[in-house]
């Protein structure tokens, strides 16, 4: 079940939770709601809450809605294609980009407004995006693959918005059952204490080399803050490189064993003065999985490793990589 019954928000953490579709059973006090669901919809002010539906489920799945709530009075607006609400101490900010032959130019647009309504509303400190990018894996109208067309566009941005937007955050980038591309982020204030982590099994994204894509991907592999960890889509990579190709066993194995290090007292401590944590401790679990014949698997080593009061989803997307069969996400809240 996706049903938080400990819904406390904080007074400045953007408490998350899942909720079953249809549950909406708080509707004070919402940032904003992300519906996972058979067809998406754009971004849109519903009852005045910022609300999307991203197509990633199909129609055998009943589909949850990720909720944000806020910590405090909740102002909403819609500028341009963004839609957004601030709550004084987090910015949630969601924008379509419709389907089109080449992503570059629209994602650095997209990102470009939403960096530029970021910083002026005084919330610069990006703690989370989620890029859910359509045929990630397929070729654009000039045969350059779409995740990689679709980084070029959003490394443009974060170098126009450099030191202005402070740093580059915990993301996801993965694919979904539809087409164009969602992304959707949340932000604090430029006082906010955060930190980015890097994973010392992987190279730092953002160091890519060329051959993965003329622009390097921009995000970070967990942002910590207000005692909440973000962990980054994680996957079955070592350095730069995947490892285990065509083999689901492995890849979750190597998945697991990069998040337990990236979280661990030895990498997470440095910033974190009461240490790190386990796999245990992981709630708020998205499991993207590219091979609908892997579900049964991957849920039951998931079943083995995970607390069984975690909230889990498993979505059958592909992934940034064609030779990727998993990658995770959590939060630690
Ligand atoms: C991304 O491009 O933002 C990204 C991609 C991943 C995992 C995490 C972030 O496959």
């Amino acid at each position: 079940s996706f049903v938080d019954l400990r819904n406390s928000p904080s007074e400045i953490r953007p408490n998350i939770k899942f909720e079953q579709q249809g549950e909406h059973s708080d509707s004070q006090n919402i940032l904003a709601r992300v519906a996972f669901e058979k067809n998406g919809f754009a971004p849109e002010l519903h009852k005045g809450v910022p609300t999307l539906g991203v197509p990633m489920t199909t129609e055998t799945e009943p589909g949850f809605q990720e909720v944000f709530a806020a910590s405090g009075p909740v102002v909403a607006g819609r500028e341009g294609n963004l839609v957004y609400a601030v709550d004084g101490r987090h910015l949630f900010c969601a924008v379509q980009v419709v389907e089109r032959d080449i992503y570059r130019d629209a994602a650095r647009i997209a990102y470009d407004s939403a960096f530029e309504l970021a910083t002026r509303l005084g919330y610069p400190n990006i703690l989370r995006m989620w890029n859910l990018v359509g045929g990630i894996i397929d070729d654009n109208a000039d045969g350059v693959e779409i995740y990689r067309d679709f980084c070029a566009g959003r490394s443009e941005a974060f170098a126009l918005w450099s030191g202005r937007i402070l740093h580059i955050p915990a993301a996801t980038g993965i694919g979904t059952r539809g087409n164009g591309v969602y992304l959707y982020f949340i932000s604090g204030r430029a006082d906010a204490e955060v930190h980015h982590l890097e994973n010392p099994r992987q190279t730092p994204a953002y160091h890519y080399p060329e051959s993965y894509g003329p622009k390097s991907p921009s995000f970070a592999r967990a942002t910590f803050a207000d005692g909440i960890l973000y962990i980054s889509g994680t996957a079955s990579i070592l350095g730069d490189e995947t490892v285990h190709k065509g083999d689901i066993s492995g890849q979750v194995d190597v998945t697991l064993e990069n998040i337990a290090t990236l979280i661990s007292t030895e990498n997470l401590g440095k910033v974190r003065p009461e240490g790190g944590y386990s796999l245990q401790d992981l709630d708020l679990i998205k499991v993207y999985v590219s091979r609908p014949e892997d579900i049964p698997y991957v849920r039951s080593r998931c079943k083995e490793v995970f607390s069984p009061d975690a909230r889990v989803v498993y979505l059958n997307v592909d992934i940034c990589r064609p030779d990727l069969l998993v990658e995770i996400e959590a939060i630690v809240q």
